[in-house]
């Protein structure tokens, strides 16, 4: 049996989900209130993966450890150039990208509502303490990290020259980022990317390149449950 101890908004919880999804595996999910996530995972963070008895942390960890029990289809090239070019997209999207999702949420203001997705599964003062203590929190974490730092139009830059950088290597001749079938590099990257959608400024951006749109398309169509 596999759960996965999630949030749903999580791009992490999600990439873990569509690894599952593409591998044909049944999977139940139960949604942890963010109070309650270090009674569940020691590092305090989502997703955790309980199969049968063995419990992983981390979403990489998680995705290696599901490669190696499920390993048909494959998620990692055979090839080793591709293979550690695998390696650099998925740790780009998950340190780097990752902080622009939560910057373009709420270091702009505006998207700061945001937060109801994860608020939406807390109940009573948890829910009120997130709705207006969340945002908080989240610019707290990317200040931490330097991205929260950059004024609003140095961050939109950022966005733009990473998501065109994307297309551009897509060009209009690759279905996928690795090598010539899906792997783990397009599902963490799509789902950062996917995160970033959710906030105008990026699906603005978004909108105007097609290449990575109608990538994320096929990813999305190739990995959903
Ligand atoms: N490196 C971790 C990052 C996971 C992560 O940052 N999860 C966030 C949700 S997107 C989390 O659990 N945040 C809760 C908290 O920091 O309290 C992974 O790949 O799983």
């Amino acid at each position: 049996m596999i759960k996965i101890y999630q949030m749903e908004v999580s791009p992490y919880c999600d990439k873990i989900r569509r690894v599952l999804n593409f591998k044909k595996q049944t999977y139940e999910v139960e949604e942890l209130s963010a109070f309650a996530i270090k009674k569940v995972a020691s590092i305090g963070k989502v997703p955790a993966l309980k199969h049968n008895e063995t419990l992983i942390q981390d979403s990489t960890q998680i995705f290696y450890y599901l490669e190696e029990k499920f390993p048909e289809p494959a998620l990692i090239p055979e090839n080793l150039k591709h293979r550690a070019l695998c390696h650099f997209f998925e740790d780009w999207a998950d340190e780097s990208l990752y902080n622009y999702d939560i910057a373009i949420h709420f270091s702009l203001r505006e998207n700061e509502s945001r937060i109801n997705a994860i608020a939406e599964h807390e109940k009573g003062w948890k829910k009120k303490f997130m709705q207006k203590m969340g945002p908080t929190f989240a610019r707290k974490q990317i200040n931490a990290q330097g991205v929260g730092l950059k004024p609003r139009e140095m961050l939109l830059e950022d966005i733009e020259r990473h998501l065109t950088s994307i297309s551009d290597y897509l060009g209009n001749d690759s279905d996928w980022l690795v090598g010539d079938k899906i792997t783990l590099a397009d599902i963490a990257v799509f789902v950062q990317v996917y995160a970033i959608n959710f906030a105008p400024q990026g699906a603005e951006i978004i909108n105007r390149l097609p290449n990575l749109l109608s990538w994320m398309k096929r990813v999305d169509q190739t990995t959903s449950g």
